[in-house]
């Protein structure tokens, strides 16, 4: 094997040999995350079939992907935390003895990358040489892969500088589990249709992959490492490796405040993070940090400092258009990679969503003709676009210092139609990392199981977090002791319904309303009310300018507390918190008590225009 001179990694180097004798790759190439080397690779997949070039104009420097139809998605059905113990991972993980994991895993990569290249990328997620920054190096067979990895974290030579003789990584080892045989034609989306594994190892931080070839199944920098196996770095070393955007908000002061904020998947973080305020607050400012993905490590003057490990989007396209979302569309205007969404004759993109009327003709994500009204979608709900966070418009002037970004406000939320108010901050840090570790979310149509029913996702991790959740929420409520002055907590719903199923609430750029109390809460400039739950604005707490629409009858409903319904809630609460219970935090259950007590202190149905 030639390895270029400038790795100097007997470790790394080694790694990689064991790899290639197993796997049998026909070739390796190691990447070093150049220009050319990308524009070789995406030319060698228009060649093979795996990309089509999108139209030079409409889309410059842009391509299209479609996957095998059984490759979709993440599976978190095929996810195990393969710890030493099981009671590490938790009850709410998959679990295998790490040695039974190897012997499995062992032998389905040998040989599996026979007929292929393995590559070899050297990353950091995070800004290269940031205190807060991590090294990974993930050797893969796809060439999707590499190419996505490239826009997604920062890739190249310049890693192996700072990993020098001896410095630590991540080893990501992932294969599309599909070897091909001589003169074996390939296809072009290889995955392997039956068997997949998403396997980690925590004590040994490492990652195996195999059998897919998309999204966080495979690019594993992103959650595996930066979420499964970072949460376990950050529980061991002191900071939080979490499921979180992070916003800018600049007041028309010139005061910036940091906010970090959870929400489930597919509860629209990526239009949260790039916001655009409603026309009358064009004063304020919203920036982006990043989308999905924040480590935040508390600095040399005991407050917490985040950084988005992450140098790119890996967005749903699905819903994203001009009028959801606009900074999306200009961060996806060029150089992006389009997965299982639609393609115009021309050669341009679409979605569902994406415009009111969708064009006449279309190839759907499955390669098939497409009009509208054939019953189809024409791209895959789980369609994703692949675009450097650097052209995103909203960017943050910040979102590469290495020393990261002060946090002063968590926000946490989910998707409920009733029960949980438009806004609340938490009493303190304790009750807000219970209010995260209860947060939970209505199914929709596009997940598995019934329709709105309540799916508890605390702090938005349970399929992240790399250990034993209750002992996730130890961390958090250790981390609250250990810093100085913590950043405050809040909880939001934008989904919240009236009788007649309408949402009360608009959304997208009228959620800028909320932030902004957000804001003034954390610089003590904003004033509330005592709930049973926490911290709420009156209607005239709010910045209403230039809405009229709403009324405050209808503010106090979106407000509103209804003992029934937190009867319940907390009795749904109480089926995560049995199932963790060998490490719940005994806080918790005081916590729990406490809200009984102020529910029961209140009226049944708890509205400010009666009661505060
Ligand atoms: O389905 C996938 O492989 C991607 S899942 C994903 C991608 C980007 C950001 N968040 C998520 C998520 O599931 O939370
Ligand atoms: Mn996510």
């Amino acid at each position: 094997m030639n390895v270029p001179d400038y790795i100097r990694h007997p470790r790394l180097i080694s790694w990689v040999t064991e790899v290639a004798q197993l796997t049998a790759p026909d070739a390796v190439h190691w990447c070093d995350g150049s220009q050319e080397e990308y524009d070789r690779l995406c030319e060698s997949m228009v060649a093979s079939g795996t990309f089509r070039r999108l139209h030079p104009e409409k889309r410059p420097g842009s391509f299209l992907a479609l996957s095998d139809p059984s490759d979709v998605a993440r599976v978190e059905d095929r996810t195990f935390i393969c710890s030493r113990r099981r009671s590490d991972a938790g009850p709410t993980n998959n679990w295998v003895d790490p040695r039974e994991m190897k012997e499995t895993l062992t032998k389905l990569f040998a040989g599996c990358m026979k007929g292929r290249t393995m590559y070899v990328i050297p990353f950091s997620m995070g800004p290269l040489g940031s205190p807060i920054s991590h090294i990974g190096i993930e050797l893969t067979d796809s060439p999707y892969v590499v190419v996505n990895m490239r826009i997604m974290t920062r890739m190249g030579r310049k890693v192996y500088d700072l990993l020098g003789e001896n410095g630590e990584f991540v080893p990501a080892l992932h294969s599309v589990g599909m070897p091909l045989a001589a003169g074996q034609k390939d296809v072009p989306w290889p995955c392997n249709p039956t068997t997949k594994y998403i396997v980690h190892f925590p004590e040994e931080r490492s990652i195996w992959s195999y059998g897919s070839g998309y999204g966080g199944n495979a690019l594993l920098g992103k959650k595996c490492f930066a979420l499964r196996i970072a949460s376990v770095m950050a529980r061991d070393e002191g900071w939080l490796a979490e499921h979180m955007l992070i916003l800018g908000v600049e007041s028309p002061q010139g005061q910036k405040t940091y906010v970090a904020a959870a929400f489930p998947s597919a509860c629209g973080k990526t239009n949260f993070a790039m916001l655009i305020p409603p026309k009358s607050f064009n004063d304020w400012k919203i920036t982006t940090i990043g989308d999905d993905i924040a480590w935040i490590k508390p600095g040399p003057d005991g407050k917490l400092y985040a950084i988005n490990p992450e140098a790119g989007y890996f967005g749903v396209a699905p819903g994203t258009s001009e009028k959801t979302n606009p900074n999306a569309m200009a961060a996806i205007a060029r150089n992006t990679i389009f997965t299982n969404v639609a393609v115009t004759p021309d050669g341009d993109v679409w979605w569902e969503g994406m415009t009111k009327t969708p064009p006449p003709l279309l190839t759907d994500w499955q390669g098939k003709e497409w009009t509208p009204g054939c019953g189809r979608p024409a791209a895959h709900p789980n369609a994703r676009f692949t675009a450097p966070a650097a052209q995103c418009p909203s960017i943050d002037k910040d979102w590469e210092n290495p020393d990261g970004v002060p946090i002063s406000a968590f926000i946490f939320g989910g998707r409920r139609s009733t029960t949980v108010p438009l806004v609340m901050q938490a009493f303190n840090w304790n009750f807000g990392v219970y209010l995260a570790a209860t947060m939970g979310s209505e199914t929709t149509a596009a997940a598995a199981g019934a329709v709105g029913e309540v799916r508890r996702d605390p702090f938005a991790m349970l399929p992240f977090c790399g250990y034993h959740m209750a002992d996730y929420f130890n961390h958090w409520l250790q981390m609250g002791r250990s810093i100085y002055n913590p950043p405050r907590i809040f909880s939001v719903n934008w989904f919240r319904k009236d009788a007649e199923g309408n949402f009360l609430w608009p959304g997208y750029g009228e959620n800028m309303r909320v932030l902004k109390w957000v804001v003034e809460r954390v610089h003590g400039n904003a004033f509330a009310i005592e709930s049973p739950l926490g911290w709420m604005p009156r209607y005239e707490d709010m910045d209403w300018t230039g809405w009229h629409d709403i009324t405050q009858h209808q503010f106090y409903e979106l407000m509103s507390i209804d003992r029934e319904l937190w009867k319940k809630e907390i009795l749904l609460q109480e089926e995560l918190f049995i199932r963790v219970y060998d490490q719940l935090p005994k806080e918790f259950i005081l916590m729990r008590e406490m809200l009984l007590s102020q529910l029961w202190r209140s009226p049944e149905k708890w509205d400010m225009e009666h009661d505060a």
